[in-house]
């Protein structure tokens, strides 16, 4: 069949909202999108593990650091689920990670930023997991099939990090003067990071349009920024606390918050792997796979032994 025919079948199932799965024709920018998309998505997933990691062992309470210890190990899962989900579009889990190793593939620049306080633990929660809430549920009727259904359960469980993070903000909040301090603090760091999460503004955004038309994404960058101003805005009343903007304001004509400009110059330069910790979160990646190669070489082994095994016992 000509391409251009299968092209066309391929938009018009997406206009109808039918799912396209692994082993549907799929135009090639598709396919290269989504494994962009998703490997970086999964890579943000183990990244983000390490700020907060970082955490475990000096969390206030044992309540508070078994959550955190809950919270990451759901993070390692996530990424789990969408390096398998990327599988399915014909690249390994190995190829992703030499990606992610080489500095081809992205992470979130948000895990480019230190976590100096408890308070950044609360803060991470409510910010940047709420950021991630407003741009994953959409996601979740992405067009392909395997990346949809993954976001279902994500979704869910960045529910949980997002409250477990509000309830740390809370309980600074309601403290001592220190501990309102701290957490005006974190607030005050950790805001324009989580504003600059959903990516550049929508005219100098180069994958929006086309992601738009192939339903991978459902909102634009700006769209789903402007969502995650006006939530905040209303919770951070809740906190008592301030965001670290004095241009926001409630437009009533737009129905909207009205905010002040972000600065793009440090958006792309942690990006571009200028940030804070961009050298240390990759060098800590590179440590731990390979440290680990001797138990995926002993779990290799074992799977062989066993297969071997079972193909005797059939002779
Ligand atoms: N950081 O045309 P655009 C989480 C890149 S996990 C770094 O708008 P697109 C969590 C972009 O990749 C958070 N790079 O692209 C985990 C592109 O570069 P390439 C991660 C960014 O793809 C643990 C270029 O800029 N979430 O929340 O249409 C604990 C142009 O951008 C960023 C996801 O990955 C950034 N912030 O839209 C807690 C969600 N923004 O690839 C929380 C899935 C943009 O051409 N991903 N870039 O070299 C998406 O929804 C989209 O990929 C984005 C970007 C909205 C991020």
């Amino acid at each position: 069949m000509a391409e251009e025919h299968l092209e066309r079948i391929f938009q018009d199932k997406i206009d109808e909202e039918i799912r396209i799965e692994p082993k549907d024709w799929m135009p090639d920018a598709y396919r290269k999108t989504l494994i962009r998309q998703m490997s970086q998505h999964a890579h943000s997933e183990i990244v983000g593990m390490l700020p907060e990691g970082n955490w475990i062992t000096r969390a206030p309470s044992l309540r508070r650091k078994a959550t955190l210890i809950a919270k990451v190990q759901d993070e390692a899962g996530h990424g789990l689920y969408l390096y398998s989900a990327a599988e399915t579009l014909g690249i390994t889990r190995e190829e992703m990670i030499a990606q992610l190793h080489s500095g081809k593939a992205k992470y979130s620049s948000i895990f480019n930023y230190p976590t100096l306080t408890w308070a950044d633990i609360g803060a991470i929660g409510w910010l940047v997991d709420g950021a991630a809430i407003m741009n994953q549920v959409p996601l979740c009727r992405a067009s392909y099939g395997p990346y949809a259904r993954a976001m279902i359960r994500i979704c869910k469980e960045e529910s949980f990090h997002q409250r477990q993070g509000f309830e740390i903000l809370l309980t600074l909040s309601r403290g001592s003067e220190a501990q309102k301090r701290m957490c005006q603090d974190a607030i005050n760091r950790w805001w324009w990071p989580a504003v600059m999460m959903f990516g550049p503004s929508d005219e100098s955004s180069p994958h929006t349009a086309q992601s738009m038309q192939w339903r991978i994404k459902r909102f634009t960058n700006d769209e789903l920024r402007q969502k995650f101003i006006d939530v905040c805005a209303e919770q951070c009343t809740i906190l008592g606390m301030t965001i670290p903007d004095a241009e926001l304001k409630w437009n009533p004509e737009k129905n909207h918050y009205d905010f002040g400009p972000i600065n793009w110059e440090e958006f792309w330069n942690v990006v571009n792997g200028h940030g804070p910790c961009n050298k240390e979160r990759l060098d800590a990646r590179i440590k731990a796979d390979a440290e680990g190669a001797w138990v995926r070489q002993a779990a290799f082994e074992y799977a062989n032994k066993k297969k071997e095994k079972e193909q005797r016992k059939v002779a």
